[in-house]
């Protein structure tokens, strides 16, 4: 049996995904969970974007980011934890004290009427060799979905105004992406609708687009996670080392070393003879 951590850092059980979720995010390549977030808990961290954005002075150095104040406890929320332990985790090299897989960038997309991101990218990730990240592994009855995001939508998306776009089961695909799909309004883009505090999971191997913001009403504010298992790193990105000292220890290990020899967790500097 192994040993998985039991709880996140706040002692909550991780969420596992049902049946029909796996299935969905190996043959898609994303997946959708409504309204993980009460609507307190997502407003308390619209406010801290909001403050991020337009008065970053007002939030202390070291929380001046998508993952300080109330947003800290997205990163190992009990719906990521189930989530990534099934498709990002490399089990043999969790423990009971430290995750099996890292997070590793985050930024904020706090965007007002107007705001454009189509910028198609990725796709085939099934094809790329170890080292790219943007990687998709699988085999009957598991997967390994490499650089993943977590994008937590903590206002409202309608459909079909600006909510990220897919081109679902592209990271399985063979054949380059059609130039049909240059077109935002191709109906091989595929995209969602979810109330405030959704998560939206997708694997970097997918071919995926930000669109445009065409809310007039409200703004989208996402906060973009992103994971990799334990053993790698694509982005340089750390949070601020006062945010990571202030962490439970559980969720420290999210930013633990790539350097996994003997389940090293952060911190750890002995020097000892490395057991084989
Ligand atoms: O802007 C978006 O909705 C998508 C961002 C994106 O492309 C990414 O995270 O790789």
């Amino acid at each position: 049996m192994i040993p998985l951590p039991e709880t996140n850092a706040e002692g909550l059980p991780p969420v596992e995904l049902t049946e029909e979720q796996k299935y969905l995010l190996d043959t898609k390549g994303w997946l959708l969970v409504p309204g993980a977030l009460s609507e307190g808990e997502a407003a308390e961290m619209r406010d801290h974007c909001y403050r991020l954005q337009r008065d970053r002075e007002s939030v202390p150095l070291p929380q001046r980011s998508p993952i300080g104040g109330p947003c800290q406890k997205l990163t190992d929320h009990p719906v990521v934890v189930g989530f990534m332990n099934e498709f990002v985790a490399h089990p043999p090299l969790a423990t009971p004290d430290g995750y099996g897989f890292r997070l590793e960038n985050s930024f904020l997309a706090l965007r007002t009427e107007g705001h454009d991101n189509f910028r198609p990218h990725g796709g085939g990730g099934m094809f790329n060799f170890p080292g790219n990240s943007h990687t998709y592994h699988c085999r009957p009855g598991a997967v390994s979905s490499g650089l993943t995001r977590a994008v937590w939508e903590l206002n409202p998306v309608e459909h079909g105004t600006g909510g990220t776009m897919f081109l679902t089961g592209s990271h399985k695909a063979a054949f380059k992406r059609p130039p049909s799909t240059d077109d935002r309004d191709s109906p091989l883009w595929e995209t969602y609708a979810c109330p405030a505090g959704s998560v939206l999971f997708f694997t970097e191997a997918l071919c995926h687009t930000g669109a445009k913001w065409t809310n007039p009403e409200w703004d989208r504010v996402a906060v973009f996670n992103c994971y990799n298992t334990v053993n790698a790193k694509w982005h340089e990105w750390q949070p601020h080392p006062e945010l990571l000292e202030d962490m439970p220890p559980l969720r420290r290990t999210l930013f633990r070393s790539v350097h996994c020899q003997n389940n090293a967790v952060v911190g750890s500097q002995e020097s000892v003879e490395p057991q084989p």
